[in-house]
């Protein structure tokens, strides 16, 4: 008997961002082809420092871009929190891993995977429109047509308004300037530099800063402050007002003197419909959300993996999206909810914030979805 060869099925995604990447990387794995437009001319990524945990550690692993990961990133031993100079807890999520790195190398490794495996990767490709049968549109003019269209276009997502599926965002009241750093260890004296340290400040004013060694060399600060604080939300930084709250991180703030960057104000969108006919979006553009957690691109991977997990089991493209996204949302909608009940209430800064409920997403794992 002659089996029937099915057709490879065609992916479009809108988005190279760890989204993006992670979503082509997990279908093309399972056989799709797989093209990606970024708008932007360079495939990269801008911003400093992140946390992955075992979520988004499994994710990589699955994929083939754990080993790169490890190679650059490392496992803090604690993660501490300080409160107006005293020490409020130390915690180690009974031996949960949990891995920092910067941006620049978790972006390296999830791209190189993909080009190895064979994804089509456009830079200069800005999409401006999707339709729910699977068409896709470009600002050249051209139209794609594919079995899935993966929207991972970031929280102003044009996939997400051109198919009218409908959001509500909704601002907080702080945000963050985030620097990379050289670690200058010896200039800061003895301590924990080891650890991620939650530094928070509220008297004489409501300022942060966030220490996450990343690697040997690079040392990711963000600098919280209120949005109507003009001064502490200024960049390039106002290193007088930085430094006299926190004298002992003086080396590091100056090192930061004069970079440019921005001050990104905390925000969460809801988005209520994550999928349309053929459409899915996953990442920001679906559920962006506070970083308290630091879970946004670890809610990220797991719904791209968890996607392309669900398309392999076979139905139509329309009914697979719908079963995905009733099965998968509720981790991430929980992960949303308690990381902007933190940043509303600034309650990270009572220490002992990660119970298990609170690392419920960090714990999941994405394989046994
Ligand atoms: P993006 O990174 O925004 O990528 C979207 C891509 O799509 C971009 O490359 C963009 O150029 C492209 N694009 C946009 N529009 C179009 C278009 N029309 N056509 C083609 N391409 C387009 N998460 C963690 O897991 N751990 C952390 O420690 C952590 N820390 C954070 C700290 C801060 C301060 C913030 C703000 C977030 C943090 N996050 C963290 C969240 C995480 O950074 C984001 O959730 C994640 O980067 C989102 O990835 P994405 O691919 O969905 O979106
Ligand atoms: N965690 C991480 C992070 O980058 C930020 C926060 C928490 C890893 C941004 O400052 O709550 O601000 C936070």
């Amino acid at each position: 008997m002659v089996s029937k060869a099915r057709r490879a099925r065609h992916a479009e995604v809108a988005g190279a961002g760890f989204a993006g990447l992670t979503a082509a990387l997990a279908l093309r794995l399972r056989g799709w082809s797989v093209r990606v437009h970024e708008r932007g001319e360079a495939l990269r990524e801008f911003g400093a420092g992140i946390l992955v945990w075992y979520n988004g550690l499994r994710v990589l692993e699955e994929l083939g871009a754990l080993k790169d990961v490890l190679e650059s990133s490392v496992a803090p031993p604690y993660y501490e929190t300080r409160k107006d100079g005293a020490v409020v807890s130390v915690e180690d999520f009974d031996g949960l891993e949990w891995r920092a790195v910067t941006r620049q190398d978790l972006y390296r490794a999830l791209l190189s995977a993909a080009v190895r495996s064979g994804v089509e990767l456009v830079s200069g490709s800005e999409v401006v429109r999707a339709e729910p049968d699977g068409r896709l549109r470009l600002a050249s003019g051209e139209c794609l047509d594919a079995d899935l269209i993966v929207g991972a276009d970031g929280v102003r997502s044009r996939v997400r308004e051109s198919a009218g599926l409908e959001s509500r965002r909704h601002g907080s009241h702080d945000g963050i300037v985030r620097l990379l750093v050289p670690r200058s260890l010896r200039d800061l004296g003895d301590g924990p530099w080891d650890n991620v340290i939650d530094f928070w400040n509220f008297d004489p004013r409501v300022l942060r800063v966030l220490y996450v060694p990343c690697n040997s060399q690079d040392l990711y600060i963000a600098l919280m402050a209120p949005a109507e604080d003009a001064e502490g939300s200024r960049v390039p930084i106002d290193v007088t007002l930085w430094t006299s709250i926190f004298p002992q991180l003086t080396p590091l703030i100056e090192a930061g003197r004069g970079q440019t960057g921005r001050y990104t104000r905390y925000e969460t969108t809801y988005v209520p419909r994550w999928t349309s006919g053929r459409i899915a979006l996953v990442g920001d553009s679906a559920h962006a959300m506070c970083p308290a957690l630091a879970q946004g691109a670890g809610c990220a991977m797991v719904n791209a993996y968890t996607l392309a997990a669900a398309c392999d089991e076979g139905g139509e493209v329309q009914d697979v999206l719908a079963s995905w996204e009733s099965r998968i949302r509720g981790l991430t909608d929980r992960c949303q909810e308690r990381s902007a009940h933190f940043a509303e209430t600034r309650s990270m800064a009572n220490g002992s914030q990660f119970t298990n409920v609170m690392l419920e997403t960090a714990r999941f794992d994405p394989r046994e979805w």
